[in-house]
Protein backbone atom coordinates (compact mmCIF):
# COMPACT_ATOMS: atom_id res chain seq x y z
CA UNK A 1 0.00 0.00 0.00
CA UNK A 2 1.01 3.06 -0.82
CA UNK A 3 2.49 5.42 1.88
CA UNK A 4 0.01 8.58 3.05
CA UNK A 5 0.82 12.16 1.05
CA UNK A 6 2.97 14.65 3.64
CA UNK A 7 0.83 17.31 5.25
CA UNK A 8 1.06 19.91 3.55
CA UNK A 9 3.69 22.24 5.71
CA UNK A 10 2.21 25.94 5.68
CA UNK A 11 4.92 28.98 7.06
CA UNK A 12 3.85 29.91 10.70
CA UNK A 13 3.49 33.30 9.26
CA UNK A 14 1.15 32.30 6.41
CA UNK A 15 -1.82 34.44 6.41
CA UNK A 16 -3.00 32.36 3.00
CA UNK A 17 -6.77 31.50 2.60
CA UNK A 18 -5.97 28.05 2.21
CA UNK A 19 -3.66 27.65 5.35
CA UNK A 20 -7.00 28.73 7.31
CA UNK A 21 -9.48 26.02 5.17
CA UNK A 22 -7.13 23.29 5.06
CA UNK A 23 -6.93 21.55 8.40
CA UNK A 24 -4.83 18.83 8.06
CA UNK A 25 -7.81 15.91 8.92
CA UNK A 26 -9.51 17.47 5.55
CA UNK A 27 -6.02 17.14 4.21
CA UNK A 28 -5.78 13.47 4.94
CA UNK A 29 -9.67 12.60 3.97
CA UNK A 30 -8.66 14.45 0.48
CA UNK A 31 -5.25 13.54 -0.12
CA UNK A 32 -5.76 10.83 -2.31
CA UNK A 33 -8.31 12.36 -4.62
CA UNK A 34 -7.92 12.80 -8.05
CA UNK A 35 -9.68 15.05 -10.96
CA UNK A 36 -10.95 13.27 -14.21
CA UNK A 37 -7.77 15.33 -15.81
CA UNK A 38 -5.42 13.95 -12.54
CA UNK A 39 -5.56 16.73 -10.78
CA UNK A 40 -4.67 16.57 -6.70
CA UNK A 41 -5.06 18.91 -3.98
CA UNK A 42 -1.15 18.99 -3.30
CA UNK A 43 -0.76 20.22 -6.74
CA UNK A 44 -3.73 22.81 -6.07
CA UNK A 45 -1.74 24.34 -2.79
CA UNK A 46 1.69 24.40 -4.11
CA UNK A 47 2.02 28.37 -4.76
CA UNK A 48 0.37 29.21 -0.67
CA UNK A 49 2.90 26.03 0.75
CA UNK A 50 6.19 27.70 -1.26
CA UNK A 51 5.28 31.12 -0.70
CA UNK A 52 4.33 32.41 3.11
CA UNK A 53 2.95 35.79 1.72
CA UNK A 54 0.43 34.54 -0.47
CA UNK A 55 -3.02 35.77 0.16
CA UNK A 56 -5.14 32.92 -1.34
CA UNK A 57 -2.64 29.73 -2.01
CA UNK A 58 -4.51 27.95 -4.29
CA UNK A 59 -4.99 27.40 -7.81
CA UNK A 60 -7.59 25.00 -9.78
CA UNK A 61 -6.19 22.60 -12.60
CA UNK A 62 -10.04 21.86 -14.21
CA UNK A 63 -13.43 22.47 -14.06
CA UNK A 64 -13.62 19.77 -11.32
CA UNK A 65 -11.16 20.78 -8.83
CA UNK A 66 -14.21 23.35 -7.74
CA UNK A 67 -15.96 20.12 -6.45
CA UNK A 68 -13.60 17.50 -6.02
CA UNK A 69 -12.04 19.88 -3.63
CA UNK A 70 -15.09 21.76 -2.68
CA UNK A 71 -14.98 21.56 0.98
CA UNK A 72 -11.71 23.38 0.50
CA UNK A 73 -12.69 25.90 -2.22
CA UNK A 74 -16.40 26.75 -1.15
CA UNK A 75 -15.60 27.50 1.99
CA UNK A 76 -11.87 29.92 0.28
CA UNK A 77 -14.83 30.96 -1.91
CA UNK A 78 -17.37 32.48 0.77
CA UNK A 79 -14.37 34.20 2.21
CA UNK A 80 -12.87 35.99 -0.45
CA UNK A 81 -15.92 36.95 -2.62
CA UNK A 82 -18.74 36.71 0.58
CA UNK A 83 -21.39 36.33 -2.46
CA UNK A 84 -24.52 34.62 -0.61
CA UNK A 85 -25.72 34.60 -4.20
CA UNK A 86 -25.19 33.19 -7.02
CA UNK A 87 -23.38 34.48 -10.01
CA UNK A 88 -25.64 36.69 -12.14
CA UNK A 89 -25.16 36.86 -16.13
CA UNK A 90 -26.01 40.20 -17.36
CA UNK A 91 -23.56 41.41 -19.38
CA UNK A 92 -24.82 44.00 -21.99
CA UNK A 93 -23.66 47.56 -23.86
CA UNK A 94 -23.78 50.43 -21.67
CA UNK A 95 -23.86 53.87 -22.27
CA UNK A 96 -22.42 56.38 -19.57
CA UNK A 97 -21.31 59.93 -19.25
CA UNK A 98 -17.52 60.66 -19.50
CA UNK A 99 -15.87 60.61 -16.02
CA UNK A 100 -13.31 63.04 -16.93
CA UNK A 101 -13.93 64.92 -20.37
CA UNK A 102 -10.53 67.11 -20.13
CA UNK A 103 -8.00 64.12 -19.28
CA UNK A 104 -6.87 65.81 -16.32
CA UNK A 105 -6.95 62.64 -13.85
CA UNK A 106 -7.77 59.21 -15.42
CA UNK A 107 -5.13 57.93 -17.71
CA UNK A 108 -6.36 54.76 -18.76
CA UNK A 109 -9.39 52.54 -19.02
CA UNK A 110 -9.28 48.67 -19.18
CA UNK A 111 -12.05 45.81 -19.19
CA UNK A 112 -10.38 42.22 -18.79
CA UNK A 113 -12.30 38.99 -18.31
CA UNK A 114 -10.72 35.58 -17.57
CA UNK A 115 -12.34 32.47 -19.75
CA UNK A 116 -11.29 28.64 -19.86
CA UNK A 117 -12.08 26.01 -22.34
CA UNK A 118 -14.78 23.48 -20.81
CA UNK A 119 -13.27 20.57 -22.34
CA UNK A 120 -9.10 21.19 -21.14
CA UNK A 121 -7.18 21.20 -18.18
CA UNK A 122 -6.48 24.43 -16.74
CA UNK A 123 -3.37 26.04 -17.38
CA UNK A 124 -1.73 24.63 -13.65
CA UNK A 125 -2.65 21.22 -15.57
CA UNK A 126 -2.48 21.14 -18.97
CA UNK A 127 0.44 19.63 -20.67
CA UNK A 128 2.32 20.78 -23.86
CA UNK A 129 0.43 19.16 -26.63
CA UNK A 130 -3.35 20.24 -25.59
CA UNK A 131 -1.86 23.69 -24.92
CA UNK A 132 -1.37 23.76 -28.14
CA UNK A 133 -4.31 21.97 -29.42
CA UNK A 134 -6.29 25.30 -26.81
CA UNK A 135 -4.14 27.75 -28.83
CA UNK A 136 -5.41 26.59 -32.20
CA UNK A 137 -9.11 26.34 -31.32
CA UNK A 138 -8.98 30.09 -30.03
CA UNK A 139 -7.25 31.30 -32.72
CA UNK A 140 -9.42 29.67 -35.29
CA UNK A 141 -12.44 31.75 -33.23
CA UNK A 142 -10.30 35.07 -33.57
CA UNK A 143 -10.69 34.84 -36.76
CA UNK A 144 -14.82 35.27 -36.52
CA UNK A 145 -14.31 39.05 -34.97
CA UNK A 146 -16.51 41.58 -36.13
CA UNK A 147 -14.86 44.01 -37.91
CA UNK A 148 -13.83 46.71 -36.03
CA UNK A 149 -12.39 44.48 -32.83
CA UNK A 150 -10.57 42.02 -35.88
CA UNK A 151 -6.41 41.68 -36.51
CA UNK A 152 -3.57 39.53 -36.08
CA UNK A 153 -2.23 36.41 -33.60
CA UNK A 154 1.53 37.00 -32.60
CA UNK A 155 2.01 32.92 -31.38
CA UNK A 156 4.92 33.49 -29.02
CA UNK A 157 6.01 29.71 -29.93
CA UNK A 158 6.97 31.65 -33.37
CA UNK A 159 8.82 34.37 -32.39
CA UNK A 160 12.93 34.53 -31.09
CA UNK A 161 12.90 35.55 -27.32
CA UNK A 162 14.53 39.04 -27.76
CA UNK A 163 11.28 39.75 -30.32
CA UNK A 164 8.97 38.61 -27.26
CA UNK A 165 11.36 40.51 -24.43
CA UNK A 166 10.33 43.82 -27.00
CA UNK A 167 6.72 43.16 -26.94
CA UNK A 168 6.47 42.18 -23.37
CA UNK A 169 8.50 45.74 -22.50
CA UNK A 170 5.91 47.75 -25.19
CA UNK A 171 3.48 46.01 -22.68
CA UNK A 172 2.00 43.88 -25.64
CA UNK A 173 3.00 40.90 -24.53
CA UNK A 174 2.58 39.18 -20.98
CA UNK A 175 6.00 38.06 -19.78
CA UNK A 176 6.18 34.48 -18.02
CA UNK A 177 3.81 34.53 -14.63
CA UNK A 178 4.87 35.45 -11.23
CA UNK A 179 6.79 33.00 -8.70
CA UNK A 180 2.53 31.76 -7.48
CA UNK A 181 2.08 30.84 -11.32
CA UNK A 182 5.21 29.44 -11.36
CA UNK A 183 4.91 27.43 -8.01
CA UNK A 184 1.39 26.31 -9.72
CA UNK A 185 3.03 24.90 -12.20
CA UNK A 186 1.34 27.23 -14.49
CA UNK A 187 4.83 28.35 -16.48
CA UNK A 188 5.36 25.18 -17.48
CA UNK A 189 6.78 24.82 -21.32
CA UNK A 190 6.75 28.82 -21.64
CA UNK A 191 6.36 30.58 -24.07
CA UNK A 192 5.14 27.14 -26.47
CA UNK A 193 1.52 27.58 -26.83
CA UNK A 194 1.02 31.30 -25.60
CA UNK A 195 0.36 34.19 -27.46
CA UNK A 196 -1.58 37.59 -27.75
CA UNK A 197 -4.32 38.73 -30.61
CA UNK A 198 -4.31 42.74 -30.86
CA UNK A 199 -6.95 44.38 -32.54
CA UNK A 200 -5.69 47.04 -35.64
CA UNK A 201 -6.09 49.42 -32.96
CA UNK A 202 -4.68 47.56 -30.17
CA UNK A 203 -7.46 48.09 -27.96
CA UNK A 204 -8.97 45.19 -27.99
CA UNK A 205 -6.70 41.95 -27.06
CA UNK A 206 -6.43 38.59 -25.64
CA UNK A 207 -4.31 37.08 -24.00
CA UNK A 208 -3.95 33.08 -24.78
CA UNK A 209 -2.81 30.23 -22.13
CA UNK A 210 -1.75 32.44 -19.40
CA UNK A 211 -2.69 32.15 -16.24
CA UNK A 212 -6.59 30.92 -18.06
CA UNK A 213 -6.90 29.62 -21.10
CA UNK A 214 -8.04 33.44 -22.13
CA UNK A 215 -7.83 36.90 -21.08
CA UNK A 216 -10.17 39.03 -23.19
CA UNK A 217 -9.32 42.74 -22.75
CA UNK A 218 -9.94 46.14 -23.92
CA UNK A 219 -8.32 49.11 -23.49
CA UNK A 220 -8.35 52.82 -24.15
CA UNK A 221 -5.75 56.15 -22.61
CA UNK A 222 -8.59 57.98 -21.63
CA UNK A 223 -11.50 57.90 -19.34
CA UNK A 224 -14.76 55.93 -21.84
CA UNK A 225 -15.07 53.06 -19.72
CA UNK A 226 -18.52 52.37 -21.31
CA UNK A 227 -16.75 51.79 -24.38
CA UNK A 228 -13.23 49.27 -22.87
CA UNK A 229 -17.28 47.41 -21.34
CA UNK A 230 -18.63 47.17 -24.47
CA UNK A 231 -16.05 46.19 -26.75
CA UNK A 232 -15.66 43.25 -24.59
CA UNK A 233 -18.88 42.46 -24.31
CA UNK A 234 -19.06 42.67 -28.33
CA UNK A 235 -15.93 40.37 -28.54
CA UNK A 236 -17.14 37.36 -25.90
CA UNK A 237 -20.69 37.50 -27.64
CA UNK A 238 -18.38 36.54 -31.15
CA UNK A 239 -16.53 34.01 -29.48
CA UNK A 240 -18.93 32.11 -27.08
CA UNK A 241 -20.74 30.43 -30.37
CA UNK A 242 -17.18 28.72 -31.17
CA UNK A 243 -15.57 28.02 -27.80
CA UNK A 244 -17.67 26.00 -24.93
CA UNK A 245 -16.70 28.02 -21.75
CA UNK A 246 -16.23 26.63 -18.20
CA UNK A 247 -19.55 27.60 -16.30
CA UNK A 248 -21.27 26.76 -13.27
CA UNK A 249 -24.63 28.23 -12.77
CA UNK A 250 -23.54 29.19 -9.25
CA UNK A 251 -19.77 30.24 -9.33
CA UNK A 252 -20.06 31.54 -13.14
CA UNK A 253 -17.29 31.34 -15.28
CA UNK A 254 -14.30 29.05 -13.40
CA UNK A 255 -10.55 30.15 -13.42
CA UNK A 256 -7.24 29.50 -12.49
CA UNK A 257 -7.80 31.85 -9.30
CA UNK A 258 -10.75 31.60 -7.05
CA UNK A 259 -10.60 34.99 -7.13
CA UNK A 260 -11.35 35.19 -10.30
CA UNK A 261 -14.60 32.94 -10.89
CA UNK A 262 -18.34 34.66 -11.40
CA UNK A 263 -18.08 37.33 -14.19
CA UNK A 264 -14.05 36.58 -13.80
CA UNK A 265 -13.87 40.12 -14.88
CA UNK A 266 -12.03 43.64 -13.40
CA UNK A 267 -12.88 46.82 -14.61
CA UNK A 268 -10.48 49.48 -13.70
CA UNK A 269 -9.14 53.22 -14.06
CA UNK A 270 -5.66 54.16 -14.02
CA UNK A 271 -6.05 57.56 -12.05
CA UNK A 272 -3.68 60.40 -11.06
CA UNK A 273 -4.75 61.62 -7.69
CA UNK A 274 -2.17 63.41 -5.72
CA UNK A 275 -4.18 65.20 -2.54
CA UNK A 276 -5.52 61.84 -2.02
CA UNK A 277 -2.17 60.33 -2.22
CA UNK A 278 -1.81 62.17 1.07
CA UNK A 279 -4.82 61.15 2.83
CA UNK A 280 -4.88 57.28 2.26
CA UNK A 281 -7.77 56.19 5.08
CA UNK A 282 -9.92 58.91 2.95
CA UNK A 283 -9.21 57.23 -0.29
CA UNK A 284 -9.59 53.78 1.29
CA UNK A 285 -12.86 54.78 2.78
CA UNK A 286 -14.69 55.44 -0.77
CA UNK A 287 -12.97 52.80 -2.36
CA UNK A 288 -14.35 50.58 -0.14
CA UNK A 289 -17.96 52.14 0.20
CA UNK A 290 -17.88 51.74 -3.58
CA UNK A 291 -16.86 47.81 -3.53
CA UNK A 292 -13.60 49.00 -5.29
CA UNK A 293 -10.06 48.28 -4.13
CA UNK A 294 -6.59 49.96 -4.97
CA UNK A 295 -3.66 48.26 -6.17
CA UNK A 296 -0.50 49.80 -7.47
CA UNK A 297 0.54 51.23 -10.72
CA UNK A 298 1.31 48.08 -12.58
CA UNK A 299 -1.24 45.75 -10.84
CA UNK A 300 -0.93 43.48 -8.04
CA UNK A 301 1.64 43.43 -4.82
CA UNK A 302 3.03 46.70 -6.50
CA UNK A 303 3.54 50.33 -5.36
CA UNK A 304 2.33 53.03 -6.60
CA UNK A 305 4.35 55.44 -8.97
CA UNK A 306 3.69 58.78 -9.66
CA UNK A 307 0.10 59.09 -7.86
CA UNK A 308 -1.12 56.52 -10.49
CA UNK A 309 -3.59 54.60 -8.56
CA UNK A 310 -4.98 51.39 -10.45
CA UNK A 311 -8.63 51.42 -9.09
CA UNK A 312 -10.76 48.60 -10.13
CA UNK A 313 -13.90 46.47 -8.40
CA UNK A 314 -13.36 44.20 -5.64
CA UNK A 315 -16.76 42.33 -6.22
CA UNK A 316 -16.85 39.57 -9.32
CA UNK A 317 -18.79 36.78 -8.04
CA UNK A 318 -22.75 37.29 -7.11
CA UNK A 319 -23.34 40.37 -9.02
CA UNK A 320 -23.78 41.22 -12.61
CA UNK A 321 -20.72 42.65 -15.11
CA UNK A 322 -23.02 45.60 -15.60
CA UNK A 323 -23.50 46.15 -11.92
CA UNK A 324 -19.94 46.13 -11.59
CA UNK A 325 -19.44 48.76 -14.43
CA UNK A 326 -22.25 51.04 -12.92
CA UNK A 327 -20.06 50.48 -9.60
CA UNK A 328 -17.50 51.90 -10.95
CA UNK A 329 -18.68 54.43 -12.43
CA UNK A 330 -19.94 55.63 -9.10
CA UNK A 331 -16.95 54.85 -7.21
CA UNK A 332 -14.57 57.31 -9.46
CA UNK A 333 -16.91 59.96 -9.81
CA UNK A 334 -16.55 59.97 -5.96
CA UNK A 335 -12.98 59.84 -6.02
CA UNK A 336 -12.96 62.41 -8.27
CA UNK A 337 -15.32 64.89 -6.68
CA UNK A 338 -13.42 64.18 -3.19
CA UNK A 339 -10.02 64.83 -5.05
CA UNK A 340 -11.36 67.99 -6.98
CA UNK A 341 -12.45 69.29 -3.17
CA UNK A 342 -9.06 68.79 -1.47
C1 LIG B 1 -1.86 34.53 -3.92
O1 LIG B 1 -2.42 33.57 -3.42
O2 LIG B 1 -1.48 35.50 -3.27
C2 LIG B 1 -1.58 34.51 -5.41
N1 LIG B 1 -1.93 33.25 -5.96
C3 LIG B 1 -2.33 35.61 -6.11
C4 LIG B 1 -3.78 35.70 -5.82
C5 LIG B 1 -4.36 36.61 -6.84
N2 LIG B 1 -5.46 37.35 -6.57
C6 LIG B 1 -5.89 38.13 -5.55
O3 LIG B 1 -5.42 38.20 -4.44
N3 LIG B 1 -6.88 38.91 -5.88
Amino acid sequence: MKAEPALPLFHPDSRALVKTHLPPELYTALARVKTGTGFTLEQAIQSGVKHPDSSIGIYAGDKESYTCFSKVFDPIIQAYHHPGKTHKPEFSPQKMPCLDPEGLYIKSARVRVARNLDLFPFPCQIRAAQRVQVEKHIVQALEQLPPDLSGRYLSFSDMKPTDLKDLVRKKLAFPRGDRFQEAAGINRDFPLGRGVFLSHDHGFRVWVNEEDHLRVMALCFNADISKVFNRVCRGLESLTPFLGFSHDDQLGFLSSCPTNIGTAMRAGVHICLKKLEQRPNLLKEIVSRHHLQVRGTLGEKTAVDQSIFDISNARRLGISANTILQDLHAGVTAILQTEKNL
